[in-house]
C-alpha cells in the first residue's frame, strides 16, 4: 500500500476544539493558515543582539493575507445559518477573502471600497471573485457605518471583524506559533484593531488550555497619519501609504486597548518612512515580501530597540520576538515600483550588460 501524508485540512479542522464549531457547521475553507514562521538572522544582526526574531508570513494564506483564517470562519457560520449574501466594507484584504470564500461557498458577496484608496492586487481579487464591488467617495471608516446599517436593514450577513467568528478564526495564528514557542514579544500592525484582539484571545485561551505557561508582550503598532489609538482619538481624515490599515476609528479600539493593558505592553505608531523602509529590508534580506502595512511591525520593532526597549539584562536569554506580517507585497505592486529604482533597458549584448552587474565579491 502507499503511504499518504497526512494533508493539511485548514483552520477550522486543525483547531476545531477551540472553535465554535460543530458536525453541523459546513466547512468552507482554502485550506487557510499554516503559514511559515521565519527567523529573520539577517535583520537580527541589524536591529538589535538582545532578540531572536520571528516573521510570521501571513501574506502565505490562500487569498494572500490573514484574513483568510477569520473568513473560512465568518463564512462556513453565515452558511450554516442559511445565509444567501454577505457584505464588508475593506481597505483590501477584508474584500478579496469575503469575495474568494464566499465564490466557494456559492453565496453572494458585496463588498464597499473607499474610493482610490485600494491596492491594485486586492481589487483584481474581489472582481476576479465574482463580488458585487462598490467604491464610495470616502473613507473606510465611513464605509464601515453604511454596510453596518445595511447589515442591520436586509438579509445579508456582516463579515467586517465586528462579526466574532472574524476573530475566533484569527486566533489561531497564535496557536500556530506556539506550536514552536511561546513568544516573550508579539509585534502586531494595528488597522481596525481585529487582529490584536484575535491573537491576544489566542494566547490567552491557550494558555487556560494548559498548553502554554506565559503570555507574551503585545506590541501594536499604527501608521502615524492614522493612529487613533496613539493619539486617543478617532482620526477624521486618516492619512498613510499603508492603505490596509488607513482607518481612523478602529471597530476593535476597547480590545485593543486590554490586550496592551493585560499584556503590560503598548500601541506604538510608526511613520511612512520608517513603514517603507522596513518593508525593503524584510524583503532585501530575508526574501520576505509583504505589503507596507505589515512592515509597520517590523517598523516598530526597529524602533523600539533603537530606545533599548528590548535591552535585556546580563545572563538572561534574548527575548523571542515574532512579528506578524499580514499581507503579501504582491497585493501592492504600485507601491513596491515606487520605492524601488526605475528599471535599466539595454541592449541584448554581453557587454552592455555587464556594465550594470557588480559581482559580489
Ligand atoms: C495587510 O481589509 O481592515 O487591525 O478591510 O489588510 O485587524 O484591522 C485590513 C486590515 C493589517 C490591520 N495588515 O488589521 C480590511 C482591513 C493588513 C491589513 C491590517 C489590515 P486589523
Amino acid at each position: 500500500m502507499t503511504e499518504r501524508a497526512q494533508l493539511y485540512k485548514g483552520v477550522i479542522e486543525s483547531w476545531k476544539k477551540y472553535l465554535p464549531v460543530s458536525k453541523k457547521t459546513p466547512v468552507i475553507t482554502l485550506f487557510e493558515g499554516n503559514t511559515p514562521l521565519v527567523r529573520a538572522f539577517k535583520l537580527e544582526k541589524k536591529i538589535s543582539r538582545d532578540i531572536e526574531l520571528y516573521l510570521k508570513y501571513e501574506g502565505m494564506n490562500p487569498t494572500g493575507s490573514f484574513k483568510d483564517r477569520g473568513m473560512t470562519m465568518a463564512i462556513s457560520k453565515a452558511k450554516e445559518a442559511g445565509a444567501k449574501a454577505v457584505i464588508c466594507a475593506s481597505t483590501g484584504n477584508t474584500s478579496a477573502s469575503a469575495a474568494a470564500y464566499s465564490a466557494r461557498a456559492g453565496m453572494q458577496c458585496i463588498v464597499i471600497l473607499p474610493a482610490g484608496k485600494i491596492a491594485l492586487g486586492k481589487l483584481t481579487q474581489a472582481l476576479m471573485h465574482g463580488a458585487t464591488v462598490l467604491a464610495v467617495n470616502g473613507n473606510f471608516d465611513e464605509a464601515l457605518n453604511i454596510v453596518k446599517e445595511i447589515a442591520a436593514k436586509y438579509p445579508i450577513t456582516l463579515v467586517n471583524s465586528i462579526n466574532p467568528y472574524r476573530i475566533e478564526g484569527q486566533k489561531t495564528g497564535s496557536f500556530e506559533i506556539c506550536r514552536h514557542f511561546t513568544p516573550d514579544y508579539h509585534a502586531i500592525p494595528v488597522g481596525n484593531a481585529g487582529n490584536i484582539t484575535a491573537y491576544w484571545k489566542g494566547y490567552k485561551e491557550f494558555k487556560t488550555a494548559g498548553q502554554i505557561k506565559s503570555l507574551p508582550v503585545m506590541l501594536g503598532f499604527q501608521a502615524e497619519g492614522a493612529a487613533p489609538i496613539v493619539r486617543g482619538y478617532p482620526i477624521e481624515k486618516p492619512e498613510t501609504l499603508a492603505t490596509a490599515i488607513r482607518i481612523g476609528n478602529p471597530a476593535s479600539w476597547k480590545q485593543a486597548e486590554a490586550a496592551r493593558d493585560e499584556s503590560r505592553g503598548l500601541i506604538d505608531m510608526v511613520s511612512d518612512e520608517e513603514i517603507v523602509a522596513a518593508y525593503k529590508m524584510a524583503a532585501a534580506f530575508e526574501g520576505v515580501y509583504c505589503e507596507p502595512a505589515s512592515a509597520a511591525s517590523l517598523a516598530g520593532i526597529l524602533k523600539l530597540s533603537k530606545q533599548k526597549y528590548f535591552s535585556k539584562r546580563a545572563g538572561s536569554k534574548k527575548a523571542k520576538v515574532v512579528c506578524i506580517l499580514t499581507g503579501h507585497g504582491l497585493k501592492d505592486p504600485d507601491r513596491a515600483i515606487k520605492v524601488s529604482a526605475p528599471l535599466v533597458t539595454v541592449k541584448p549584448e554581453l557587454k552592455e550588460i555587464m556594465k550594470h552587474v557588480r559581482l559580489a565579491r
